[in-house]
Parts: C-alpha cells; sequence; structure tokens
C-alpha cells in the first residue's frame, strides 16, 4: 500500500483568522453569488447561484416542494433520483410550472409607457400587472404602476376611474400583503422590502416587480434583467438507467442533472456522462461525484462534468467509512480537489466548480468550507430539519422533530448510488434512519446562516466568495484550544 502522509482532517479542526475589516466591508456589501456549471476564463458560467447552497439528492430533503422554496431564496434543489422515472420528472414539472415572482428591475419604465408596455410585461414574467393609465384605456400612458409614489398621487386625484380602480387593489393589497396599502407603499419606497408581512411569499415579489425607481431617474426603454426564466431546478440521476431518465428528466424541464453516488470515481460515471454529452452536447448540464481526491476529480472533468462533488463518508446519517473503511476527512478532501480544481484552471482556461458535499454541522462549517475553495454546498442534514422538507414533523419526547434518513439506509433502498455492477438490491446498509431536530420555516433560517456567513466574510476582509478563497487564513486548532471556543470556565444561566 501506499501512506498519505497528511492526517485526514474535518471542518471543526479548523478556524479562520480575522483580517483587516475596512468600513465598507460590511454584511449587506456581501455577495454570494456563485457557479454551479463550469466555464471558461472571462465568460460567464450558464447557471449561477445567488446563495452558495443546494440541497441533497435525497427521499427526506428534496422533493417539488423544497426545490421551489430553495429556489425562490437563491439556491437549488437535486430532486431525489431513487424513485420512479415519471415520479421524478412529474416533480420536476411541478417546479418549473410554479408561477414564482422574479425580481425584475423595471427602473426605466416611464410615463412614457402604456399599458400595453405593462401588459406585454406580464405576459412575460406571468405575474398579476395593475396599472393606472391617463386615460383609463391600454394605449393610455402609465400615472401608476401597483405601490409607487405614483399612487398617492393617484388616489389624490379627483379622477373617478383612477378612484375605481384603487379600491379593489387596495383591497387586494390589504388581503395579500397583510397591512395596509400606504403601509406596503412606505416599506418598498424606504426599500424595506423585506420587512413586509408578507402572506402570500410571492406578493413581494409581485409588488417589487413594478415598482418605478425614481432613485435613478432614468427613462430609457425598460430592460427585464434578473433572466426570463422559472425556477431553477436540479434532478439526481444513477449510471444504470440513464439512457431512459435523462431524456425524461430533460424533457420535463430539469436545469442540471447531477450523478448521485457514494464513490464517483468509476467507469459507470464516465460511460454516464459521456452519454449525456454525446446525446445532448453542452445543451444538458450534469455534475458528478462524489470523489475526495485530485485523481478522482480529474477522471470525471475529463469525462465531461459541469460540476464535481466531494465527499465520501462525511455525511450525518452516512455509516459507508464504519461499513467499508473507505472515505477521507472532508477538509482535507476538499482542500486537495481545490487545489486540483485551480491547477487545471490555470492550465486549461476552464474553471469547473466543486460542491462540498455532507458533513456540514455548524454553519461555521459552510464559511469555512467556501474558505477552503468549495463553490458550493450540498446538504442534507440542515434542509431536512425545515417545513418544507417531504418528512414527517413528530413531537419525540417532548421536542418537536423531523426524520432523516440516508439514500443507503434500508428505508431508501436507492441501491443505484451504491452500485457495484453486479445484481440489483442494497447488499448492507451503508446509511442509517434518523430525526433531527425541527427548525422551523427554511426562508428564517437561511437568513440567519447567510447573515452569519456574511459576517465571517467581513471579519475576514472579503466581500465575496472568490476574495474569501484568495484571501482568507486558516488556521488548525488544537483540542485543547476547541474547549477555549465555547463558553467555559462560567455558569451558565438557564
Ligand atoms: P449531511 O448534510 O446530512 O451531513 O450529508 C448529506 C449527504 O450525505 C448527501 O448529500 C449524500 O452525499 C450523503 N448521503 C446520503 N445518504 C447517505 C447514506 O445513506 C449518504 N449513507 O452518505
Amino acid at each position: 500500500a501506499k501512506y498519505l502522509n497528511e492526517t485526514s482532517r474535518t471542518f471543526s479542526e479548523f478556524l479562520l483568522i480575522p483580517g483587516l475589516t475596512t468600513k465598507d466591508c460590511v454584511p449587506p456589501k456581501v455577495s454570494l453569488k456563485t457557479p454551479l456549471t463550469k466555464y471558461a476564463k472571462g465568460q460567464t458560467p450558464d447557471i449561477e447561484l445567488n446563495v452558495p447552497f443546494v440541497s441533497a439528492i435525497m427521499q427526506s430533503v428534496s422533493n417539488d416542494g423544497m426545490a421551489i422554496a430553495l429556489a425562490k431564496n437563491g439556491g437549488v434543489s437535486f430532486v431525489f433520483g431513487s424513485q420512479t422515472i415519471q415520479d421524478q420528472a412529474e416533480m420536476i414539472r411541478k417546479v418549473k410550472n410554479h408561477k414564482s415572482g422574479f425580481v425584475i428591475s423595471t427602473a426605466n419604465l416611464t410615463q412614457e409607457h402604456t399599458l400595453r408596455d405593462v401588459i406585454a410585461l406580464k405576459a412575460k414574467t406571468g405575474h398579476s400587472t395593475i396599472a393606472i393609465t391617463d386615460d383609463g384605456t391600454a394605449e393610455g400612458k402609465l400615472l401608476g404602476i401597483v405601490t409607487s409614489r405614483d399612487y398617492r398621487v393617484g388616489t389624490d386625484s379627483h379622477d373617478k376611474k383612477v378612484k375605481e380602480f384603487m379600491t379593489p387593489f387596495s383591497k387586494l393589497v390589504t388581503a395579500q400583503l397583510g397591512c395596509t396599502l400606504k403601509e406596503a407603499n412606505d416599506l418598498i419606497w424606504e426599500h424595506k422590502l423585506n420587512s413586509l408581512p408578507v402572506i402570500d411569499e410571492e406578493a413581494r415579489f409581485r409588488f417589487f416587480v413594478f415598482r418605478k425607481d425614481y432613485d435613478n431617474h432614468k427613462d430609457n426603454p425598460y430592460e427585464l434583467t434578473d433572466k426570463q426564466k422559472k425556477l431553477v431546478v436540479g434532478a439526481g440521476i444513477n449510471t444504470r438507467d440513464y439512457k431512459e431518465r435523462v431524456p425524461a428528466l430533460v424533457e420535463a424541464g430539469a436545469d442540471i442533472l447531477c450523478i448521485d453516488s457514494s464513490d464517483g470515481f468509476s467507469e459507470w460515471q464516465r460511460d454516464t456522462l459521456q452519454y449525456i454529452k454525446q446525446e445532448f452536447g453542452d445543451k444538458v448540464k450534469v455534475g458528478a461525484g462524489n470523489v475526495v481526491d485530485k485523481e478522482g476529480f480529474l477522471y470525471l472533468v475529463e469525462s465531461g462534468a459541469d460540476f464535481i462533488k466531494v465527499g465520501v463518508g462525511g455525511g450525518s446519517i452516512c455509516i459507508t467509512r464504519e461499513t467499508k473503511g473507505i472515505g477521507r476527512g472532508q477538509a482535507t478532501a476538499l482542500i486537495e480537489v481545490a487545489e486540483a480544481r485551480d491547477k487545471y484552471f490555470e492550465e486549461t482556461g476552464i474553471y469547473v466548480p466543486i460542491c462540498s458535499d455532507g458533513g456540514i454541522a455548524q454553519d461555521y462549517h459552510m464559511v469555512l468550507a467556501l474558505a477552503m475553495g468549495a463553490d458550493f454546498l450540498m446538504m442534507g442534514r440542515y434542509f431536512a430539519r425545515f417545513d418544507e422538507s417531504p418528512t414527517r414533523k413528530l413531537l419525540v419526547n417532548g421536542n418537536y422533530v423531523k426524520e432523516y434518513w440516508g439514500e443507503g439506509s434500508n428505508r431508501a433502498r436507492n441501491w443505484e448510488r451504491y452500485d457495484m455492477g453486479d445484481t440489483d438490491g442494497l447488499k448492507f446498509e451503508e446509511g442509517v434512519d434518523s430525526y433531527v431536530p425541527y427548525a422551523g420555516t427554511l426562508k428564517d433560517n437561511l437568513a440567519i446562516t447567510l447573515g452569519k456567513i456574511k459576517s465571517t466574510m467581513c471579519s475576514c476582509g472579503t466581500l465575496s466568495i472568490k476574495e474569501l478563497k484568495d484571501n482568507a487564513r486558516i488556521t488548525l486548532v488544537s483540542s485543547v484550544s476547541i474547549v477555549e471556543g465555547g463558553a467555559h470556565d462560567v455558569i451558565v444561566k438557564e
């Protein structure tokens, strides 16, 4: 055997050292935008994430409900593949057909535009549109568009038509936003969109869409800036039935696929990647993995993967290391693969994003993983705790919990993930069936997590994930100093 000299380490063994925080380095200015798919130097990736999180390809985590909630909040779900092709494609369709809100800048929508322009905008976005024109017809010039300063002009107006129009509109706003039209108007106008006591999650977006941006005083024709597309959704695939599953998922509208396997350094993954690229060219994006070293990374990149997933045995429900004795500490695996990714970029000009999959047990592990070179993170346990995960919420010993089981457990029976090329069926379990503490809604928890990440990034003096990767300073911690990191030598009050 060949011995690797370094110790296999995990996130809890590291800490970030603060860098200089300049006065303009504040959390609201931090961007968490990150590439999801590979791209050539100087170009932009076809798919980017606004938040560097994807939810795990697991029955107990990523169904259509989770996918809709996460996509609305800037991440992407990979809908689990351990179900029939038809059922998985149906979930993808549900996400793609979901009418969602898009924040579209109408900074340039002016009174020179007519209601007809707004109707065209509505046709493109699928949003309900409420606009007031000076003569009450579609060709009339815009007096106002939902909540904007124009509205005040509108209600103050003695024009009967405007008044007639505003009364039902006012009721609609009150019903959807749970506040008066004036309150909504003030909050939107003051850019305090997030303070709206929204009843219908999408209402916030709908009303923002048509806010006219007076601050810029621009009067060019409007342009739609976020992209005119539906929610982004991914799907897990395996190395067995890909010739049937992939076309069905593509047809259903999946934006990105990922081969789901506990050990991705295999010829089966190469065959699957090559089939997809030959059949669909670059139109179909597909990630591969999981690997834990540079050899595995290069093998899958050269086979055509659009991103690479890193991690073997670190998942919270995973017993692969105990069962089979394979795996690598997640931090060590990530550091090596990130180095290989950077070298590959230097040599070829192609940047292949890497995803750190599994083993995130604390929010601070996320920022460490990003600093160590992950472009985004796949998480199961984290998302399983939320209302949106597909599993039951139960009261166990006085505490609310959600169910969470591994794909390698008897409950999931996802033997394709552990395929060794022989007969069908799981031979032994590599995952457990468990509970995780119930934590509430995805949106609320994500806001807290992202707040922590941004705050840490500011402590490191960085405003983007790239800056964090390039400039972070990371130190190993001794087991004694880990004790120092918690409350110690005090009697903590209840
Ligand atoms: P975690 O976020 O719960 O720590 O880990 C989630 C990851 O564990 C998944 O994305 C997947 O890679 C891995 N996983 C899923 N099922 C099993 C299993 O049954 C597993 N062993 O290891």
